[in-house]
């Protein structure tokens, strides 16, 4: 039997994917306020010192996989700067970061604003296709890392996703924007991690199964793309590392939010069309399903994570939890009205319900009470909206983003 075949099978074996709401199993969330001895967190420092380490470790061992505690060596290396990029708007810099040794490396691309105070704050976020589609400038370099049709990077993908990235509009309202290819950190195959980031912490072995998976490598790329604005130089001289947002697109915008979960570093959190496995609540199964995700993407999450297909109320927590994590610092989720393979009020939901946690930790949490009408966003310490469309990241999308950096990064 082909391999194709055996995985077209697995797939029809699951139960057809609900996108009608009387539809939703009645379910009950996990309390993010109840520990796991059954005690009420009542105090801010009860939730720093006790529950949040026991929810991380949880989502660690049962989702995401752990990260490995141990740093790799890495040296900086500055490829290029064109100080007139963007006709003049911004200082392109393009930074290696070597790891053990040139084992592996990954290419940061970052639009700094000239115009703008510095140090600036800023975005981050990892890209698909590699940074030469992130805007046709054509000194931006092609990855080296595989796309994942196992094909090199081409140019004729330059600039295709601009309108996902909208450098101008960034830079234009004072911000730097920081983008990486996730293939450099680990190509997006389901290839028993041979490859990217896993072989240098596992050798010839594989993660356990509490260990990460692609999201966690990914999520993990993320923070030392953060501890190189932080420390080399000529970048922390602009980038202000104290104010910087991590966001990202579906695959990325579940990477986006376990990134903002794990590091306490970046100052907000930006999930766009996350879905299942990032902001929607899997104990809705509406759209895709936690069985669905873990047949057709088996190296995202950790091998536990399989132990939740069609068994969603045995889950020690939710997705509401994961944004809970990044309290209280400042979380956005944004959702589009045609993505329901993501589930749209399933992200709302978890955004509302991560606020409990807010308000214990003396912020205000998600000002709706329901979930907002097309285009009217809530712009609270968690704030959501969805956009009419399809998946997708639109200049609506950004506007909002920037809107709200600017709320609570100024
Ligand atoms: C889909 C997957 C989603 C989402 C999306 C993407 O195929 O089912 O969970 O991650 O890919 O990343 O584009």
């Amino acid at each position: 039997m082909s391999v194709l075949f055996i995985a077209a099978l697995a797939a029809s074996a699951l139960p057809e994917t609900n996108y009608d709401e009387s539809k939703v199993p009645e379910y009950a969330l996990p309390d993010a306020l109840l520990t796991l001895d059954g005690s009420r967190v009542e105090t801010a420092e009860a939730w720093r010192t006790k529950r949040r380490p026991e929810l991380l470790r949880l989502f660690a061992e049962q989702m995401y996989g752990k990260t490995p505690s141990a740093s790799l060596p890495v040296e900086y290396e500055t490829l290029s700067v064109d100080e007139n990029a963007l006709d003049g708007a911004a200082t392109r810099k393009q930074i290696r970061i070597h790891f053990s040794g040139g084992a592996l490396h990954m290419d940061v691309l970052l639009f700094l604003p000239n115009g703008a105070p510095s140090p600036a704050p800023a975005f981050i976020g990892l890209n698909f296709g590699g940074n030469h589609t992130v805007h046709s400038d054509p000194g931006i370099r092609l990855p080296e890392s595989p796309m994942r049709t196992g094909e090199p990077a081409s140019e004729e993908e330059r600039g295709k996703s601009a309108g996902r990235w909208q450098a101008e509009t960034v830079v234009s309202r004072g911000y730097a924007l920081a983008t990486a290819y996730y293939g450099d950190i680990d190509p997006d195959m389901d290839d028993g991690f041979r490859n990217g980031v896993h072989p240098l912490f596992h050798g010839e072995g594989v993660p356990a199964a509490d260990e990460w998976g692609s999201i966690g490598a990914w999520a993990w790329g993320l923070s030392r793309a953060l501890d190189m604005l932080l420390s080399e130089n000529s970048v922390a001289a602009r980038v202000d590392g104290s104010r910087v947002a991590v966001l990202g697109h579906s695959r990325l915008g579940k990477t986006a939010l376990w990134a903002g979960a794990q590091d306490e570093r970046f100052a907000l959190t930006i999930s766009n069309n996350s879905g299942c496995g990032g902001a929607a609540l899997s104990r809705r199964r509406f759209g895709e399903t936690v069985a669905r995700i873990n047949t057709a993407f088996p190296h995202w999450f950790c091998g536990n994570f399989k132990r939740y297909n069609e068994n969603e109320n045995a889950l020690p927590f939710d997705q509401h939890q994961l944004i809970a994590l990044i309290a209280p610092r400042p979380a956005y989720v944004a959702s589009a009205e045609e993505d329901r393979w993501a589930d749209p009020r399933g992200e709302f939901l978890s955004a509302k319900h991560a606020d409990s946690v807010y308000r214990l930790l003396g912020t205000d949490g998600m000002s709706a009470e329901e979930m907002p009408p097309l285009e009217s966003p809530a712009m609270s310490r968690i704030g959501y909206h969805i956009r009419r469309g399809g998946h997708d990241v639109k200049a609506y999308d950004w506007a909002r983003f920037l809107d709200f950096a600017d709320k609570h990064l100024r």
